[in-house]
This record gives structure tokens, C-alpha cells and sequence, in this order.
């Protein structure tokens, strides 16, 4: 048994000898917080877009019940007291056939390449399928962790739950399994917690109000997208792309201004996008006015294609809902876009019987836009077909060149 020293001993080795000579120096105290990527995959319509909106609080992928809906990826920074997590929303996993499906899967495994830690969200009340295969064999040789989120808890049977976590169990090490309700939000403190967790010791990569490195005007032609995909059915969804053509916050709308409410201005020209059919430096404009913030030093390149280091966009303020008076004084801007199908009777559906459609679409779209904008929106939207634009650098690059401008 090891005698106990007396107590004047302890204090004497605490006592530093007093040679004049400095300390050797300390290592280098590791930082407490904690900061890095996490890719959120999954097949189509697992509920990535819906997890990532949750978590921010605030809208910043659109979401559909139509598969292949997200199809850049994007970023969402989440800043807490104990880290930041920089989400990378992408689109689902898939067997691609077109030139856009193949871009769609290069984000999906570039963001895998880039992540600390990888969600796989699956959707729990789905059997597990062919689709399932394919998304595990995306991550076969992943060694960092990966999480099994389960979605849609608010509608799946416990059971259920349990015997695809056996299932999954079997198939790959992950180092976590919760079941979530991205809609309703059970359980993502918990996610969160066990994220922040895993993520590597690291200061803050981006500001506290930095919420995404998409530009607005890219969020405004996904939010026109969102409500074609939520009235159309079939392929066509697919099939659609939207194009921010003009944003103006000074024209002088003459007798055109837009009356009632819900009146909504439409085009019908079956034009195409004409070559060279660039955006103009007023297009360009950061659309809330805000200055990027400086691109940082973050030493860890962000390797996703299309994916910006740049933070683009901010959070934004919770607000109470506007009254009526104040919705009539805000300012006017003029938003023109095109919607981009492949075939004629795309844009007979699109368009609809009198031109009901697209109405609906452009107040949906409208309605959601100016309390984004904080202004009285005047939206006219044309509908353009350009056969196989789904296989054209150039109207792909265009669309996804939006994302940053
Ligand atoms: N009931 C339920 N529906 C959900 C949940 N999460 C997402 N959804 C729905 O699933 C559909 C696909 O969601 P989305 O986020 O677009 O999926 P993504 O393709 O993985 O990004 C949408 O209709 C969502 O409203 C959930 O937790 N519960
Ligand atoms: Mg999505």
C-alpha cells in the first residue's frame, strides 16, 4: 500500500522553481467548440430538404412529395453555443440517366467526400428496396461515421422502425439510429446533440447569421418550381426548370401595375432561351442588398461542384406577420422568369385550361416570394420549351449559375 505523502509535500512539487526561466511552453489548448460538414442523403423523398428547413427554422430548400425534387446541393449553417454544423442538403440518390441526373449524383458523392459525418436518411414507412441497395452501396467504403436517421416517425408503426434497424444493422456499421419526425421535428435535438458530438474540434467556418451559400434569387426560382411540382403529376415535374430572367426594384409599372390582390400577369410565348441570353448586371445584384461576407480562409476547401465557400445568404429575422397596412406600403419589385419545359403539351399543362394553371402558380409563388422580399411583388412568368434541356450544358449552367448570383 503506497504511503500517503504528507500534505506540505504536495504543496511543495505545485510550487514552480524559481529560476528566472520561463515554462516550457503548454500545447496548444484544443478548441472546445466544434465545427463541420454533414451530408444529409437518401433516396428521393426521404425528407432531407424537410430535416434541413426544420433545423435552420427557416426555408431554405423547397420540398415536394415528387421525387428528384432538390437537384443542386446546397449549404445550410447551423450555429449553436456548441458548434456549427454546415449541412449539405442533396438531392436523392438514383440511378442516373440524363446529363442532369449524372450532375445531380457527381453533388451527391462529392458531398459525401466532403463530410465529417453522413446522415442517411431513409424513409421508415417504405420497405426497403432496390433504391435502399443502391443508396448503401454509395457508402460502402465510407469510414467516417454515418448516422441512420429514420424519417416520418409522426406515420410509421414502432415495429416497423425496429425491424429496419435490424435490417440496417445487418447490412453496415453506423454509428447511430434515430428515429426522427423531420415534419413535426421529434427528435432532432437529440440528432443534433449527437452531431455536434462527432464533428471535428473547430472554430466557427462561417458568422452567425450566415445561413446558406445559395443566392435569394436562386431560392425565388426553387420556391416557382415548388409550386409547379405541387400541381403537376406524371414526369413532367422532372422536366421543369425555372429561370430568374429579370428582378427590377425600379420599374415604373405604368397601367400595368398590379391591381387586385391576386392579380397575376402571364405570358404565353412558346419562345426558347435565346443563345447568349445572359443575365444583365442588374440581374446580378444581391437581391436583399446585403454584401457577401468575405470569403474565409476555411482550410478545408469545400469540395462539393457548385457548392460556394461564400455564404450568400443570412438568417432571417423572425417577424410577427405584416398587417395589411404594412404589406400595402412595402416597396415594388418586378420579378420576370421562365419556366422551362421539354414538349408543347408540357406547357399546355403547365399553362392549363384558360390559363388557370399558371395563375395559381404565379399566386402561390408571388404570396411566398414578397415575405421573402419584404415587398409588394409583381411576377410575370412565361412558359419557354426547349427539347431536352435536361441534356444542355448551357441551360444547365445557366440555372445553376443563379445559385451564386
Ligand atoms: N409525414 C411526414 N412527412 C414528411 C416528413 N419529412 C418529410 N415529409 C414529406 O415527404 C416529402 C418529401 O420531403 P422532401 O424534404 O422534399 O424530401 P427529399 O427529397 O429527401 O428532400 C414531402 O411531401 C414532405 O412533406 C416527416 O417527418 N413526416
Ligand atoms: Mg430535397
Amino acid at each position: 500500500m503506497p504511503s500517503r505523502k504528507p500534505k506540505t509535500q504536495d504543496k511543495k512539487v505545485q510550487t514552480a522553481p524559481r529560476t528566472g526561466r520561463p515554462r516550457p511552453a503548454k500545447a496548444k489548448p484544443v478548441p472546445k467548440y466544434r465545427t463541420g460538414y454533414v451530408a444529409l442523403i437518401g433516396r428521393p423523398n426521404a425528407g432531407k430538404s424537410t430535416l434541413l428547413n426544420k433545423i435552420l427554422g427557416q426555408k431554405i430548400a423547397i420540398t415536394s412529395d415528387k421525387p428528384q425534387t432538390t437537384r443542386l446541393s446546397i449549404l445550410g449553417i447551423h450555429t449553436t453555443p456548441r458548434g456549427q454544423i454546415i449541412f449539405i442538403d442533396n438531392p436523392g440518390l438514383h440511378k442516373p440517366l440524363h446529363k442532369l441526373n449524372k450532375r445531380m449524383m457527381n453533388f451527391v458523392y462529392a458531398s459525401i467526400e466532403t463530410a465529417d459525418v453522413v446522415c442517411l436518411l431513409i424513409d421508415a414507412t417504405q420497405k426497403f428496396g432496390h433504391g435502399d441497395e443502391f443508396a448503401l452501396e454509395a457508402i460502402k467504403n465510407v469510414r467516417k461515421p454515418v448516422f441512420l436517421l429514420l424519417n416520418k416517425t409522426d406515420i410509421v408503426r414502432k415495429e416497423n422502425l425496429l425491424l429496419l434497424i435490424d435490417r440496417y444493422r445487418a447490412l453496415r456499421e453506423f454509428k447511430e439510429f434515430i428515429p426522427i419526425s423531420a415534419f413535426r421535428g421529434t427528435n432532432v435535438d437529440v440528432l443534433e446533440k449527437l452531431l455536434i458530438d462527432n464533428l471535428p474540434p473547430a472554430e466557427k467556418l462561417y458568422g452567425d447569421d450566415d445561413v446558406s451559400d445559395q443566392s435569394e434569387r436562386f431560392l425565388l426560382a426553387e420556391i416557382i418550381r415548388e409550386k409547379i411540382l405541387a400541381r403537376v403529376e406524371a414526369e413532367l415535374p422532372w422536366a421543369t426548370a425555372v429561370y430568374i430572367d429579370q428582378i427590377d426594384r425600379n420599374r415604373r409599372m405604368g397601367n400595368r401595375a398590379p391591381g387586385g390582390e391576386d392579380e397575376d400577369v402571364f405570358s404565353e410565348e412558346d419562345t426558347e432561351l435565346a443563345a447568349g441570353d445572359q443575365p444583365s448586371e442588374s440581374q446580378l445584384d444581391n437581391l436583399s442588398g446585403q454584401e457577401p461576407g468575405p470569403i474565409r480562409d476555411t482550410g478545408r476547401e469545400i469540395a462539393v461542384p457548385g457548392v460556394s465557400a461564400e455564404p450568400n445568404m443570412r438568417r432571417r429575422e423572425e417577424k410577427p406577420k405584416p398587417t395589411r397596412e404594412e404589406r400595402r406600403a412595402r416597396p415594388l419589385v418586378y420579378i420576370k422568369a421562365s419556366i422551362f419545359v421539354e414538349r408543347p403539351n408540357h406547357r399546355k399543362i403547365i399553362v392549363g385550361r384558360q390559363g388557370k394553371n399558371i395563375k395559381e402558380i404565379g399566386i402561390e409563388a408571388r404570396r411566398e416570394i414578397e415575405d421573402i422580399l419584404e415587398s409588394k411583388v409583381y411576377l410575370e412568368l412565361q412558359v419557354k420549351v426547349r427539347p431536352q434541356w435536361r441534356d444542355s450544358a448551357d441551360v444547365l449552367d445557366l440555372i445553376e449559375g443563379q445559385k451564386e448570383t
